[in-house]
């Protein structure tokens, strides 16, 4: 039986691997969640929506007949990760996962380390009034509400359809991959004293880490979630040799 491919995307990673692979004669989709209003196009077909839990996510493995699923989500991505582990094993279907390293501080990085979201407002909590770079998406701005001692420099992907919950903030729309150049422009034109970010890791998102240590800005660092276990790689090639691996 020929190869069909699940790719779950929505990272840098994700858009490298679509591109190599339509490259190939290998059958592939990438599936987005649905999460902004318009996702970059890709070089793929493409399927966006969620599929109804790990349950769903089964369903759509047998019913597409897909042979291997690739998960090059977002390492903060771990509810889908962990559902496509869960189907991936109750249908008997090759998984790797593509992901990156998590950044490490740097010589000259001003670091505090958090393990989650909330532990991040609560350090934000105790600080007497500050320019916050507050780059975590839309998704979570609702756990740092109430903290209005700061002013927000909020990026986010599309416009916000509600008034984001500060008194003093400005919405920065746009999408990355961001570069080290633009990022110290616009934290020098909003005098960031604190970046707030997940430990996304990857180049598409590092350029206000390496900005904050050029400026002296505290970085809030957010720790990864706990993902089930499945086999990992770093690189598209390694995607390439374990698919020649592991044949239909
Ligand atoms: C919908 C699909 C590519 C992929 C580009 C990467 C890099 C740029 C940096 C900051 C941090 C943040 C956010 C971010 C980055 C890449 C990558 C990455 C961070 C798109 C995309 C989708 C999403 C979803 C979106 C989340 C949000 C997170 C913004 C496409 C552009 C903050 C994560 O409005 C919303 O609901 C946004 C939701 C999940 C996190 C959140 O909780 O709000 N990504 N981002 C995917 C889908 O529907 O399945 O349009 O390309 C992809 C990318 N975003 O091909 O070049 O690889 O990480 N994405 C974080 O890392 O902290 C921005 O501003 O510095
Ligand atoms: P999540 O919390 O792990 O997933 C929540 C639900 O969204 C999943 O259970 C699934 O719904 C659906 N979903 C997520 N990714 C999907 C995909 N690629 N294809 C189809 N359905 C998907 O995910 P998230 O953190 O919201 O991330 C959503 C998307 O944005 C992912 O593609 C991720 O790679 C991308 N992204 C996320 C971040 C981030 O910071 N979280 C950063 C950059 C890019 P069902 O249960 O109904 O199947």
């Amino acid at each position: 039986m020929s190869k069909n491919l699940l790719i779950l995307g929505g990272t840098t990673e994700a858009t490298a691997l679509c591109t190599h692979l339509a490259g190939t004669d290998l059958r592939a989709t990438l599936s987005f969640a649905g999460r902004v209003e318009r996702p970059r196009r890709q070089p793929l077909p493409q399927r966006i929506g969620g599929f109804g839990g790990a349950v769903g996510l089964a369903d759509y493995i047998k019913n597409e007949t897909i042979t291997h699923v690739i998960d090059a989500t977002h390492p903060f991505a771990a509810q889908m990760s962990n559902n496509a582990v869960t189907a991936c094993a109750q249908t008997g279907t090759p998984l790797i996962a593509l992901t990156r390293a998590p950044w490490e501080p740097m010589s000259g990085d001003n670091w505090i380390q958090v393990a989650d979201m909330t532990s991040a407002a609560t350090k934000l909590a105790m600080l007497p009034g500050q320019n916050i770079m507050l780059a975590v998406g839309r998704m979570h701005l609702g756990e740092f509400a109430g903290l209005d001692q700061h002013s927000y420099l909020l990026r986010l992907v599309d416009p916000p359809q509600t008034p984001p919950p500060f008194a003093r903030f400005h919405a920065e729309i746009s999408r990355g991959p961001f570069t080290h150049a633009d990022d110290l422009t616009l934290m020098q034109r909003h005098n960031i004293t604190v970046v707030v970010s997940k430990n996304a890791g990857g180049t598409g998102a590092y350029s206000k880490i390496s900005a904050a240590r050029e400026l002296g800005a505290q970085v809030i660092m957010i720790d990864r979630p706990e993902i089930a276990p499945r086999p990992e790689v770093h690189s598209v090639p390694a995607v390439m040799d374990w698919l020649n691996a592991h044949p239909a």
